[in-house]
């Protein structure tokens, strides 16, 4: 196996700030923030509920009082009820899908896409991206903030973009070899998809130029790094983000790779347990909640990502001062991330309630036999729907399924079943049963 070396590089001094310095930032940034947050309706209703204000902040532990957002918060001040600037300062909207197949918006300012350029040059850096390289982005270019965001990453680093944007394997592959890109961004999914791909042409995927890549978006383990960097011959980064908070760039692995940094000085982290909402101890597995500190158009408090992953304040060998976060083992809703799309269940079934005839007794299966998400949609329909004419079924299950991609954005198999086929529950239905095995 082609093994490279990361020579460690910082491309922020803010990253290394001594702990001191960087916790009196972010309480001057806290202050900040919720000063500037009170203008929305949301955040003033529920400060005038607690009696707070930007004075009420006098340490960082004071973040416990502030209210939480969640995304329901964000749906019900639907389109962009948060803005704490006006309209025409706006540069850039994203979106990402929301429990009911409409998406939830995000603004950016000028000055946050500035920000958010940086932040991610900081993981790139951290993770072997050089000036002199060329970096393929992998990842879709829309309302998905990945595509854009990467990308505005690598050029704020000096390297070359390369915007394949996802899909359509054989043209990456091809783009790769005649372009010489070292530096691979995208799902750690889709990076296993081009490996088959490339053996499937009869390439040895060793034999592609990439050195390094930077894998984020969905939930993967170190079993998959170590086959990842195997098959393809590069060395793999994993970076952390979500769009509500400003997208990739919230944390991202250095060349130690033993956790990733978080970008404390922009993102106020807190690890709590899902239940009683207090922290859990520093290193136990919690929910993370994220303030954004400096963002302008959009700043969220406490945040609740529902992504459980664990926290730690140790300092790194690599000398950035930041702490740190594991993997993402898990969710505290039922949102699903397949091949890097994330799905709700509710959608699933809004899209099958959609076609006449079909009943609310479904299941989602999931798996990942090979490299990629599979999902099989089991759904129960009215007798009189299933007929014996092969053609009809099929026609029926051809519909299901463009619902399902119409709403949720994802390709998945439809099973037709008898009624009552299906398990029932007493209590909370299960509809998913997600066969994939995500351990750090
Ligand atoms: O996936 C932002 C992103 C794009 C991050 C590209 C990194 C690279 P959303 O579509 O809003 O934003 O999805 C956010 O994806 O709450 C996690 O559940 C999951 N996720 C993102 N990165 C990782 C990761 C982007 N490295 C949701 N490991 C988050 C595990 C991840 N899960």
């Amino acid at each position: 196996m082609t093994r490279f070396v990361v020579e460690n590089r910082i491309f922020d001094r803010a990253e290394c700030l001594p702990r001191a310095d960087l916790e009196a930032l972010q309480l001057a940034r806290l202050r900040d923030v919720v000063g500037r947050v009170a203008q929305v309706p949301f955040y003033r209703e529920a400060f005038a509920l607690r009696g707070l204000s930007a004075k009420s902040i006098h340490g960082l532990d004071d973040v416990r009082r502030l209210p939480f957002t969640t995304k329901d918060d964000l749906r019900r001040q639907h389109p962009l009820g948060f803005l704490t600037v006006p309209r025409e300062r706006l540069a850039r909207i994203h979106g990402s899908s929301g429990t009911t197949g409409r998406p939830t918006y995000v603004a950016y300012s000028a000055a946050d896409l500035q920000l958010w350029a940086g932040l991610c040059a900081r993981f790139l850096v951290a993770g072997g991206l050089r000036p002199e390289h060329t970096a393929q982005v992998a990842f879709g270019y829309g309302l998905f903030t990945g595509g854009f965001g990467l990308h505005y990453g690598i050029e704020r680093v000096g390297a070359t973009v390369l915007p394949a944007a996802s899909g359509n394997t054989r043209r990456q592959i091809e783009l790769m070899q005649d372009l010489g890109a070292e530096i691979l961004i995208c799902t750690p999914s889709y990076a296993l998809t081009i490996a088959e791909t490339a053996r499937e042409l009869g390439i040895e995927p060793h034999s592609l130029p990439l050195k390094f890549a930077h894998f984020g978006g969905e939930p993967w383990t170190e079993a998959m790094r170590a086959q990842i960097e195997t098959e393809l011959g590069l060395l793999a980064f994993n970076n952390y983000g979500l769009s509500e908070v400003i997208g990739p760039g919230v944390s991202g692995e250095c060349a130690v790779r033993d956790g990733m940094h978080v970008q404390e000085d922009h993102f106020l982290v807190e690890c709590l347990d899902p239940d009683t909402l207090e922290p859990v101890p520093e290193g136990e597995p919690g929910e993370l909640v994220i303030t954004t500190l400096t963002k302008e158009a959009m700043p969220l408090l406490r945040y609740r990502t529902r992504d459980i992953a664990r926290v730690w304040r140790q300092p790194c060998a690599c000398g950035r001062t930041t702490a740190r976060m594991s993997r993402v083992t898990g969710r505290t809703d039922d949102m699903l991330i397949i091949r890097g799309v994330n799905v709700y269940p509710s959608q699933i079934e809004e899209a099958l309630l959609r076609v006449e005839g079909t009943t609310p007794h479904y299941l989602i299966e999931v798996e990942r036999p090979a490299v990629a998400d599979e999902v099989t949609i089991r759904v129960e329909v009215l007798p009189e729907l299933l007929s014996d004419r092969m053609d009809r079924m099929q026609q029926l299950r051809e519909r299901i399924a463009r619902e399902v991609m119409a709403v949720a954005g994802i390709r998945a198999a439809i099973e037709l079943a008898v009624p009552r086929t299906l398990e029932r529950f007493a209590g909370k239905a299960k509809r998913v049963n997600d066969k994939r095995r995500l351990t750090e």
